[in-house]
């Protein structure tokens, strides 16, 4: 009797740690080939930072910081694209950065040259310097 006793508690115990093992092998990987590429922008006083200007095309994270006492955002802009006929591009963050806050968009980049700015005073902080042109380079075949 007791020995058949143990004989089931060792199965179920078995049945137990199996069952979560093989619901792990069929989750999706964490992370999949196609997820967005992520460009870290620090937003300054009079300065927009991004940590590469030189970008490929396709799904990009803009992750954006504002480390600047006022409040600011990011918004980037095609100013011209390589294929004329593309449709222009412009994308704001979802709202303002007051100091220390983040804040992240994902634009599906095309080739071409952009401008990230800041558009917080119709263009005030624009013209102090709160942007920063990038380009999007196509790889080449
Ligand atoms: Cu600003």
């Amino acid at each position: 009797m007791t020995l058949k006793y143990v004989a089931l508690a060792g199965f179920v115990v078995t049945a137990g740690l199996t069952a979560p093992v093989a619901r792990a092998a069929q989750a999706p990987p964490a992370q999949s080939p196609t997820a967005p590429v992520v460009v870290t922008v620090t937003l300054d006083e009079r300065k927009v930072e991004l940590s590469s200007t030189t970008l490929k095309p396709g799904p990009t994270t803009f992750k954006t910081t504002n480390v600047a006492k006022g409040t600011h955002t990011l918004k980037v802009e095609s100013e011209k694209l390589d294929d004329a006929k593309a449709k222009k591009i412009s994308q704001e963050l979802p709202h303002d950065l007051k100091k220390d806050e983040t804040g992240e968009m994902t634009i599906d980049l095309k080739p071409g040259t952009y401008n990230a700015i800041c558009p917080i005073g119709l263009g005030a902080h624009k013209r102090k310097g709160m942007q920063q042109m990038f380009t999007v380079v196509a790889k080449k075949p």
